[in-house]
This record gives C-alpha cells, structure tokens and sequence, in this order.
C-alpha cells in the first residue's frame, strides 16, 4: 500500500461545470439541475465506476448542457431523442439522461417520443414543461392551455392542450411519471427510473418564471404514490393521467410515477 498517495486529499467530484448560468433569476430550471447533481453524487457514492452521460436539446432547458458536467451531445431542437437511441445502440451499458423541452419533446420532436416509447431503450427522459416555447419568447407549445395570449395569438389560444402522459401510456411507454420541478423530486424520480430497467419518460412541470408562471399548481398537486396508486394498472393510470387536462385551473394534479411495467429492451434486441 502506498502510504504518501493515499494521503493525498482527493477532489471532490463535481457535476456542475464552470459556465455561469444564464437562466432567469428563480427559473425553475436550477431546481432540475441541482435534483440531477445531487442524483448523480449519490450514484457516485454507489458505483463510482458507472459511467454516465447526457444529451440535450435546443431551448432554456437545453442549457442543461452547459451547466452539468458529464459528456454528451447538445443535439439539435427536437432531436435528442433519436441521438440518445444511437449512443445506446453504439454503448448499450451507458446510463444516459436526456433532456428536453415540451416544445422540443412534444411538438418538432414528437415523433421520436412516440417511437422511444416503443423501442424502450434504456434512458431516462426528462421533458421541462414550461407550457410555452420559453427560449424563442413565449410562443404557445402543444401544452398550452386555452386563451394563453402572446404576440403569435393575440385572441388567445383556440387549440385544446394534448395530454403527453396519456399519449405515453397509448405508446407503450414502461415507465411514466410526472413531478415538480423540485430538487427533492427531481432526485428521487430519478433514482426510481435509475432501477427501471428501460425507457423512462419523466415530464417536469417547470413553471415559466417570465412567460408562465405558476399561478395555482402547488396547491394542487398531490402524490401518487402517497395515496397507494397501483402503478402496474395501466387503466388506473389513464384515468389518472385524465385528472389534469393542462387547461383547467382548478382540478388537482396527480404527480409520482403513473405506471410502470417491465418490457424487453430495445438494445438487448441487437
Ligand atoms: C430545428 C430547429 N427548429 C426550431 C428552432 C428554434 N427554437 C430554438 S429554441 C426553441 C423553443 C424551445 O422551446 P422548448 O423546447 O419548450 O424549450 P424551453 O426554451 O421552453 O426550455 C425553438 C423553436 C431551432 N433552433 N432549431
């Protein structure tokens, strides 16, 4: 044993890189980021031979890149998705976190959504859902709820908000939840989609601070789990899912995982 080295106190290990963040004082997007740190160092702590990575897309959330130290790809609007299946195809045993917008993930890139349910690759999934395309200044996204105003619909928005939980169970995802966009959520969701072994679609209600803020959803938000929802009852889960509809304010909103299910992986099909 060599005595002198291993005296040498070791650097602690960061997740976070030296670029300053540009997001918006009180974004909620500092939450995801410090939940995903304090994941990965208890992952570190665990396993400090796992080896980690990211992808990213193009908006405020896709700055995650910036901000989070692990390799990866900062790939393009609406793409993250289809980069992720390739890197796991390329590197199956790498544990993957993907970040996406809901315009990212719900409009431009919409249908690698519905095919990553499917192919059940083994990554985890986050969608921030600010209900706005928040980067290129709050245009409507496809979460928007009815008579949202900005400069692209003055009268307000006419189109009624799509769902994406139940679209990802019609999709046969494996794992679906939803949380806050909370340090303390954001870190247990994940450690919870860390066990699952395959795609885990994870949506983050992050209230827009400048274009959407959150006018009522803490208060009505509830757990799940904490009520002893039978996450392996796919029925269950879409009568769930159709408690919040993203356009009424005053139903209550269902977080915590929907539904979870064991299914083949797509990169052990290879
Ligand atoms: C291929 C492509 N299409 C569109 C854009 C323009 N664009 C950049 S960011 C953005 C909106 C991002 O919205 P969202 O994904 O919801 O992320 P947020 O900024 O709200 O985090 C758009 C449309 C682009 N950069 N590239």
């Amino acid at each position: 044993m060599n005595k002198q080295i291993d005296n040498i106190p070791k650097k602690p290990i960061s997740f976070r890189t030296n670029t300053i963040p540009t997001w918006c004082p009180g974004c909620f997007n500092f939450q995801i980021l410090a939940g995903t740190e304090q994941f990965l160092k208890s992952q570190l702590e665990k396993n400090p031979r796992k080896e980690w990575a990211m992808v990213s897309g193009i908006g405020c959330h896709g700055k995650m890149f910036d901000y989070l130290n692990l390799p990866g790809l900062n790939a393009l609007h609406g793409r993250s998705i289809p980069v992720a299946l390739g890197m796991k195809v390329a590197k199956p045993d790498l544990n993957l976190l993907v970040y996406c917008g809901d315009g990212d993930a719900y409009a431009e890139g919409m249908e690698h959504l519905v095919h990553a349910a499917r192919y059940n690759s083994n990554f985890k999934l986050l969608v921030h859902n600010n209900q706005v395309f928040a980067l290129t200044i709050a245009e409507p996204s496809p979460v928007t709820e009815l008579g949202y105003k900005d400069k692209t619909n003055p009268a307000g928005v006419k189109l009624q908000p799509m769902n994406p939980i139940k679209l990802m169970l019609a999709s046969g995802a494996s794992f679906v939840a939803r949380v806050f966009a909370d340090v303390n959520q954001i870190k247990q969701v994940l450690e919870e989609a860390e066990k699952h072994k395959g795609f885990a679609f994870i949506e983050v209600l992050q209230p827009c601070v400048i274009f959407h803020p959150d006018s009522n959803y803490r208060l009505r938000v509830y757990n799940l789990q904490e009520k002893g929802h039978d996450k392996s009852n796919f029925k269950l889960a879409m009568e769930k899912a159709e408690e919040f509809d993203y356009t009424s304010n005053n139903s209550k909103i269902p977080l915590g995982i929907f539904y979870q299910k064991e299914k083949f992986v797509f990169e052990n099909l290879i």
